[in-house]
């Protein structure tokens, strides 16, 4: 068997956290609210600062903007950094107002379209306020009729809303652009896949790359591939991490489909796209509608860790071997082998070897932090919908 160690790249390894995952959250029946949850933007990311602490590999936050809202973002970027971590992609939200129930940089009103473009505007100068160097653009764009729209007609104005918030980047930002195959419209949605993400991004220049969230495919689908092939071109940017069993269900990653999971973090090793600086930022994207917030982000962040982790242990050698001789049960056999070993004790090593308890989970219930701000914060905020 000839494995590199894989402590070194378990360690440089980084997951990005997203803000609204502490908040309350729920389905659109309803919000169960958690007691102690954070009541604005500097508590979320005193909550988010709790699981950096304990598993060591979380050190950003992404903000969504406007549920982030604050007077001072260079107190917030200072708050983050007394808590040891940072502001990471800057969400921009345009799919909450009244203004938006026809789409936002898509909408045939241009008076809607140049209010989505300058809530954008205002994201990038955050970024500036903050340090971001993301600028992820999700919409909500979309048909639920045919012949609502134009469908071309749609796409071109979205190359054209693109362009112009692209152009409003500095040289050390970059947008991220993710893909949603339907919901909230349900005939036909303006960005639904990574060839249409793909396609704005190869227009707009090469700081402009696909955002992949595991939720967002029609069941079935090989993500794998899709990780595969926007790997080949450099236009992986990131991916917000979740899992589902049925539609966009945000629950916690590796939950679901801990094997998927460990067939992605195969295709990121195998393209040495875990580096730090090979471009692919690892976010989640979730929310924790019945699960207390802050253990079930640690328990997410160690799940993306087992996958790594199995995916680091995959003999290359004998697995290429097996591939060039044609031995189909050899190949599938080396890759099970790592899929199939408990990487437990190796991560419990990691974390002792950083000075961290080998439990994160365990670590933070102990701390009694989840008890302390029950006590302390009254009226708890909910992340989104209805917000
Ligand atoms: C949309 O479903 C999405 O995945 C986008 O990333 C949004 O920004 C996020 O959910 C909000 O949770
Ligand atoms: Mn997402
Ligand atoms: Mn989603």
């Amino acid at each position: 068997m000839t494995v590199p160690d894989p402590l070194p790249a378990l360690a440089a390894q980084t997951i990005e956290l997203p803000s609204w995952a502490f908040a309350n959250s729920g389905t659109r029946f309803k919000v169960f609210g958690q007691p102690g949850v954070p009541r604005d933007p500097y508590e979320k990311l005193a909550d988010a600062a709790q699981v950096h602490r304990y598993t060591g590999v979380a050190p950003r936050v992404s903000l969504h903007i406007p549920w982030d809202l604050v007077d001072d973002y260079a107190d917030l970027r200072r708050h983050a950094a007394e808590l040891g971590v940072s502001i990471g992609a800057i969400n921009s939200n345009v799919f909450q107002d009244d203004d938006y129930m026809l789409g936002s940089l898509c909408n045939p009103d241009p008076r809607v379209r140049r209010k989505a473009l300058d809530h954008h505007l205002r994201c990038i100068e955050i970024m500036r306020e903050t340090g971001s160097q993301d600028l992820k653009v999700w919409l909500a764009d979309g048909l639920n009729y045919p012949g609502q729209d134009d469908l071309r007609a749609r796409q071109e104005r979205l190359a054209e809303g693109l362009a112009e918030i692209y152009a409003a980047l500095g040289p050390e930002h970059r947008l991220i652009l993710e893909y949603k195959f339907f919901e909230p419209a349900f005939y036909a949605t303006d960005i639904p896949d990574w060839g249409t993400s793909l396609l704005h991004c190869l227009a707009l220049g090469e700081r402009a790359m696909v955002v992949l969230d595991t939720g967002h495919h029609a069941p079935g689908t090989n993500i794998e591939f899709i990780v595969a092939q926007l790997l080949r071109v450099g236009r992986l940017g990131a991916f917000d991490f979740n899992s589902r069993f049925y539609a966009d269900d945000d629950l916690m990653v590796g939950a679901a489909d801990p094997f998927q999971l460990f067939r992605i973090m195969n295709e990121i090793v195998a393209a040495d796209a875990l580096r730090p600086g090979s471009g692919v930022n690892f976010m989640l994207d979730q929310c924790h509608n019945i699960e207390p917030k802050i253990p079930a982000q640690i328990r997410s962040v160690m799940n993306v860790q087992e996958a790594t982790a199995k995916a680091l242990l995959v003999d290359r050698d004998a697995l290429r071997a097996a591939q060039t001789a044609g031995d189909v049960l050899r190949a599938n056999a080396v890759l099970m082998d790592a899929y199939n070993t408990d990487v437990r004790p190796l991560l419990a090593e990691l974390r002792t070897g950083q000075g961290l308890d080998p439990d994160p989970v365990a670590a933070y219930a102990r701390s009694g932090y989840g008890e302390r701000v029950a006590a302390e914060r009254v009226g708890g905020v909910q992340a989104g919908w209805g917000a």
